[in-house]
């Protein structure tokens, strides 16, 4: 396989680790734990995994044997950079402790287990990954592991190769699935332990203890690069707005951290928009009003960011969405006749003259693609796929709408021309920035350590990430702390609390104070793409939201 010359040199980096965990290492436990929320709930569905201690990792004088055991690893979910450097961190963690220990990969995520899909990980192929971005060392898959018979299945592989535990390298749901997945192994004694690693571009698996999922740093850092190429060509040109849907499915970190980097004229908050109860009208006005000011301070072009999520957070298009789904829902006589209507438009009036009065003005107020593909589309669930909606597109006709009725009131002339982007798969397989090449290095040999410690139920955990590498901390984190009851698909159930932008902490304080000036005033920041060598502030600095989240402490 070609490579190129920055593949190369890439290969050879050797990431920095933690002191405690680059000799002899021993465990130390911490105090007994309780679940974040609904604890009688969550100790009664975990009977042998809740309440665990919290675990650390010191510097020891003295070196441990390790009897030789394997491991299993599954890669879940979306990609994020610095998968692979888990599964090296993993394999040299697993060789320093036993020389004969084995890594398996489980191919194509979850699925692999069941259907008992694996690799044998050996140096030559983990040597191939090291510092890469992707997934493709084993491929992911977003197969929930929800039901026994899947447990069993993934029982009798290990059973046949001798697998001690199972590493899960996943977001929030997939580490709820994990810790169900260990509470079972152990309720049948199988001798299997399961731990879990947090991944997720979008920023939304994160607590105290878990400082920031992997991934979100080199994800936000390459859309920042991107966001900062388009402002130095936005303040060229001086012609355009562009308008920047950026993802993360549900939270809005990653338009908030490239916020913090780059200093946009809008960035949209979907915690906030919820919060403030605004409509889809209320949002578009805001953007006319700066659009208008900024044309006034002779600054006719901007850049704008929008978060994927946007739409599930504007309280009138959730009941929309709520309403639209349940009259379409398959099997219901209302989905029936609404596809014997033949033409759009019939479509369209078949809809609107079924949604309650204030949902059905809030659907003829949209652009008439964007309500009809409200329409189509629906995943397995039923739902409508709200990340396929194209809400950048929405805004900019909207407020296309918006200036030309206010121009033909002879409110405005500011003339506005718009272009659209949306960045998400041009950074979830980047090369891992340093941060993350670390973290997820560390986060991989945590991993192999707790393992060989017994433990089970636990997220592997690398703490303290604002210091330098060296004084970061390894531990181990039990799954059921950081869970709470949440209905999902009308039934009750523990899940692991989701991160979403906290509004009183202060990164969403950090960019609320400078918005409105950003807003008038072109500050635009360039930040430039990832350095892997060079000064440290260029080349190792964490995200400005980790930064931000410290000060809170
Ligand atoms: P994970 O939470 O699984 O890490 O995935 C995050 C994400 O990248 C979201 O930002 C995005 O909405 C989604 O995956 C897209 O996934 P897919 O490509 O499978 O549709």
């Amino acid at each position: 396989m070609t490579k190129s010359a920055l593949q190369i040199e890439r290969a050879k980096y050797a990431p920095k680790m933690p002191k405690a965990l680059q000799g002899n290492v021993k465990i130390v436990s911490g105090e007994n734990t309780e679940s974040v929320a609904d604890q009688e709930d969550i100790k009664r569905i975990f009977p042998n995994t809740y309440g665990m201690p919290l675990v650390s990792f010191e510097a020891s004088e003295v070196s441990k044997l390790f009897p030789e055991m394997n491991v299993g690893v599954i890669l879940s979910g979306g990609q994020a950079p610095g998968g692979h450097n888990v599964i090296s961190g993993l394999f040299d963690g697993l060789k320093k402790l036993n020389k004969n220990n084995k890594l398996y990969g489980f191919l194509g995520g979850p699925s692999g287990l069941v259907s008992h899909k694996y690799l044998e990980l050996t140096a030559d192929i983990i040597d191939e990954y090291r510092n890469t971005g992707g997934f493709d060392i084993i491929g992911s898959g977003r197969t929930k592991l929800e039901e026994e018979e899947q447990y069993d299945k993934g029982l009798e592989i290990c059973k046949k190769l001798s697998i001690n535990a199972i590493i899960i390298i996943g977001g929030d749901d997939s580490n709820t699935n994990a810790c169900v997945l260990a509470e079972y192994y152990l309720q049948k004694k199988s001798g299997v332990q399961v731990i879990g690693c947090p991944k997720t571009i979008d920023g939304d698996l994160k607590n105290k203890l878990i400082e920031t999922s992997f991934g979100f740093d080199t994800a936000c850092k390459v859309y920042s690069e991107l966001i900062g190429n388009i402002m130095r060509d936005a303040n060229s040109a001086k012609k355009y707005w562009h308008f920047i849907k950026l993802m993360g499915r549900s939270a809005s970190h990653i338009g908030l951290e490239c916020a913090l980097q780059t200093q946009p004229n809008v960035c949209l908050i979907s915690e906030e928009v919820a919060a403030k109860d605004q409509t889809l009208q209320q949002i578009v006005d805001d953007l006319v009003q700066i659009i208008i000011n900024r044309a006034a301070n002779k600054e006719n072009f901007g850049v704008a960011l929008i978060p994927e999520g946007l739409i599930e957070f504007i309280p009138e298009m959730k009941t929309l969405i709520a309403e639209l789904n349940e009259l379409l829902a398959e099997g219901h006589a209302t989905a029936e006749a609404f596809n014997a209507q033949v033409t759009d438009d019939e479509k369209r009036d078949y809809v609107i003259s079924h949604l309650a009065n204030d949902t059905s003005k809030v659907f003829k107020s949209l652009p008439k693609g964007i309500a009809k593909q409200l329409t189509l589309d629906r995943d397995p669930h039923g739902n409508v796929q709200v990340s396929r909606i194209e809400t950048e597109r929405l805004l900019i006709e909207m407020v296309e709408k918006r200036l030309s009725v206010l121009k033909k009131q002879g409110d405005t002339k500011v003339k506005f021309s718009a272009l659209n982007h949306f960045f998400g798969y041009e950074g979830r397989c980047a090369a891992p920035s340093n941060f993350d090449a670390d973290y997820c290095y560390s986060l991989g040999q945590t991993a192999a350590l707790l393992v060989a410690e017994g433990k089970s139920g636990y997220m592997a955990s690398v703490q303290n990430t604002t210091a330098p590498s060296e004084q970061w901390v390894a531990a181990g984190v039990p799954i059921t702390m950081m869970m709470n009851m949440e209905r999902r698909h009308g039934l009750m159930k523990p899940v692991i609390q989701k991160a979403l932008v906290n509004l009183d902490a202060a990164p969403f304080k950090a960019f609320a104070i400078q918005r409105s000036e950003w807003a008038l005033r072109t500050s635009y920041v360039y930040p430039g793409p990832i350095q892997y060598w060079g000064p440290a502030a260029v080349c190792d600095a964490p995200t400005k939201t980790l930064m931000l989240e410290k000060e809170d402490i």
